[in-house]
């Protein structure tokens, strides 16, 4: 089945900038920001600047300059955080709620990166 993108959901107007957001990271097809509900002392989205609604579909479809692109992102924004893992104990933590089940909230792919406490056990 298609992916059907809405172009309406507001990463996509973040992306256009008809609202803002608060920048941590831009490359040329990624951006990251910071959460508008934070969940941890940094939590931070980054999302493919392309119209990918969930992760499957970024997989599937998005070009390997946007893959390799976007990946990198993600590893530039945890060592701009400062939370590679190391001896200090530092890490992070990814998600990628992708839909219903997973309670996907907004229909643009994000990952989230969550940092700076202990984050616990894994949650199914
Ligand atoms: O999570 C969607 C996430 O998107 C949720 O943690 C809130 C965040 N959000 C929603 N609107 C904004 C804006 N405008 N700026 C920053 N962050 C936002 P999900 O994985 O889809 O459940």
């Amino acid at each position: 089945m298609p992916y059907a993108y809405d172009t309406n959901n507001i990463f996509a107007r973040i992306l256009r900038g008809e609202i803002p957001c608060n920048k941590v990271h831009e490359t040329p097809h990624s951006l990251a920001f910071r959460d508008i509900n934070p969940q941890a002392p940094a939590h931070v989205l980054v999302i493919p600047k392309g119209a990918y609604v969930c992760f499957d579909h970024f997989a599937a479809e998005a070009t390997e300059a946007e893959i390799v692109d976007f990946t990198r992102a993600v590893g530039q924004v945890c060592a701009m955080l400062g939370v590679t893992p190391g001896a200090d104990g530092a890490g992070y933590r990814l998600l990628a709620n992708s839909g219903g089940d997973a309670h996907q909230e907004v229909p643009h792919l994000h990952i989230h990166i969550f940092a700076g406490r202990p984050l616990g056990p894994m949650l199914a």
